[in-house]
């Protein structure tokens, strides 16, 4: 069905018959266990529109074995060029249901539609990569003396487990998945309970693209209820886990438990520096993209501008100008800013800005929680800017992951610097500045794991991703995200 037929469905019947309702396990969806289900809900309507499976350990248990099995008998060593062509297949499949993955992502996850799009297309982009890696593991080979000889391979670490977010579900299934397959492991993935549908149908395409039954499966529910389980299952290798810091923790202890591999993918609180002599244009831009795009739910979003004196005033005046002009509305109304993804994180975000109220904060623009105006529903906050937030405020310091800008003065470069690694987090850093050098003299002194110099989120799949500090740690993306689902093994030998 086109985007148009399923936007229609959904207008007329509230839901999409095309939604699983079971977990994706052996290759196929199964009946909810125990008949217990649970609802998904459209922020932009702030209402239900399907049910999924509530899991129980017992699925997890069940998927985790059938993954063990599938790793053991067929996927581990099947030829790796066979992999790449059921992985650049899926490419081809995922772009093939382009618009239902889009309509549901957009649907489940209140962004907007054309975002939605954007991380479909994505998706496959990651599962092409991914094919083009999986005949070009290479190990090594080490120069000993001359009776020996020395070399290294790259195993798959086995059953991998892969904890997802609601703010870019399919996007992080992706990241997760193909670098996992292409490297010989098998998957077991746990979508957020905000968003259960596209990591289900991901699972569905790559059967279709001809991946063996187990070899990704899928078990939807809570995180205490399914997510705790498969973090602390003896049957997992390693664990992907992106979210917020303090489940990171937990998950971090359970792998302790069974000195399981975890690469953790936490929050952020990414500073955008922009200079007196950078292009102006291209810093406004960036800085509207970094914060509003996904309503500000981003891990990598920009949630500090930290701008220089001279330029301050002219420049917030500006950004607030086009602030106000945002087009505020449903995910599939195509708007600029979309709803929040839950009742509870609103709240969450409209908590930050009370108390900044109450500390007097200078509120530049927004502030407010508010509704679609087209139809006075749905989860919405204001678009917000506030102007002049101390280095150790709240506002400066804790990850809001709402459509809030907070704005650092800083006099002259080195207090940027200053202010930019002032913070727990560090994932991101962005820089606008025409200045070459001073540019790259920041990138080095920054403290994160990626820095973005006059385009933020500039980059692909190519580049490896992830975060220093509180930001967590491991490497996702890249040939480094496929190092991360292998074993290094060095083989050593006396020849004569
Ligand atoms: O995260 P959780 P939440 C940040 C952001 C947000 C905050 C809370 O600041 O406001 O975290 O969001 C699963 N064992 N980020 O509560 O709990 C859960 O079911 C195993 C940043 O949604 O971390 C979901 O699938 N799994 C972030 C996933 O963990 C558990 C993206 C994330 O949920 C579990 C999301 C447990 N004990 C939120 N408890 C980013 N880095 O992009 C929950 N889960």
């Amino acid at each position: 069905a086109s985007q148009q037929d399923l936007i229609a469905e959904y207008e007329k019947t509230g839901t999409l018959s095309a939604l699983p309702l079971g977990h994706f396990i052996d290759g196929a969806f199964s009946q909810p266990s125990h008949n217990r289900t649970m609802e998904s809900f459209d922020p932009g309507k702030g209402t239900a529109f399907a049910r999924f499976t509530a899991g129980t350990s017992e699925d997890v248990d069940a998927a985790v074995l059938s993954s063990r099995k599938a790793f053991e008998t067929v996927w581990r060593d099947m030829a790796p060029i066979e992999r790449a062509r059921i992985l650049q297949k899926t490419a081809e499949l995922i772009l093939t249901n382009l618009d239902l993955l889009a309509v549901v992502e957009s649907l489940d996850s209140g962004k907007p539609l054309q975002e939605a799009i954007g991380d479909v297309r994505g998706a496959a982009r990651t599962f092409e990569y991914y094919a083009g890696a999986c005949d070009k593991l290479q190990g090594d080979s080490f120069p000993l003396a001359g009776d020996y000889i020395g070399y290294s391979i790259h195993e798959p670490v086995g059953v991998t487990a892969h904890i997802i977010p609601w703010n870019f579900p399919i996007s992080t299934a992706a990241r997760g998945f193909a670098p996992a397959l292409a490297a010989g492991c098998t998957v077991v993935a746990k979508p957020a309970e905000q968003t259960p549908f596209t990591a289900l149908l991901l699972a569905k395409i790559l059967s279709d693209a001809g991946l063996p039954d187990g070899v990704c499966n899928v078990v939807t529910g809570t995180g205490a209820e399914t997510g705790a389980p498969l973090t602390q299952h003896q049957g997992v290798d390693h664990i992907t886990f992106t979210g917020s810091v303090q489940t990171g923790k937990s998950v971090m202890k359970a792998a302790a438990d069974d000195v399981t591999r975890v690469v953790l993918e936490l929050g952020g609180k990414s500073p955008v520096v922009v200079l007196a002599d950078c292009d102006k244009e291209q810093a406004l831009n960036g800085v509207m993209g970094a914060i509003f795009e996904n309503a500000g739910q981003i891990c990598s979003a920009g949630s500090r501008l930290v701008i220089e004196k001279s330029i301050h005033e002219e420049f917030v005046s500006e950004l607030v100008k086009r602030t106000k002009a945002l087009k505020i509305g449903h995910g599939l109304s195509q708007p600029e800013l979309g709803p929040v993804n839950s009742a509870e994180h609103l709240e969450k975000i409209a908590g930050f800005i009370d108390r900044a109220k109450d500390r007097g904060a200078r509120i530049a623009f927004g502030g407010n929680v508010t509704t679609d105006p087209a139809t006075g529903k749905g989860w919405f906050f204001e678009p917000t800017i506030v102007d002049a937030v101390p280095a150790k405020d709240e506002l400066a310091q804790e990850e809001i992951f709402g459509p809030v800008l907070t704005v650092q003065v800083a006099d002259d470069a080195d207090q940027a610097l200053e202010l930019a690694n002032d913070c727990q987090y560090g994932l991101v850093a962005g820089i606008y500045t025409s200045n070459f050098a001073k540019a790259h003299q920041l990138a080095r002194k920054i403290d994160a794991g990626q820095i973005y110099i006059n385009e933020y989120f500039a980059g692909g799949i190519e580049v490896p991703f992830g975060g220093n500090k509180k930001s967590g740690f491991g490497r996702e993306k890249g040939i480094e995200g496929l190092k991360s689902y292998c074993k290094t093994k060095s083989i050593a030998a006396k020849i004569s």
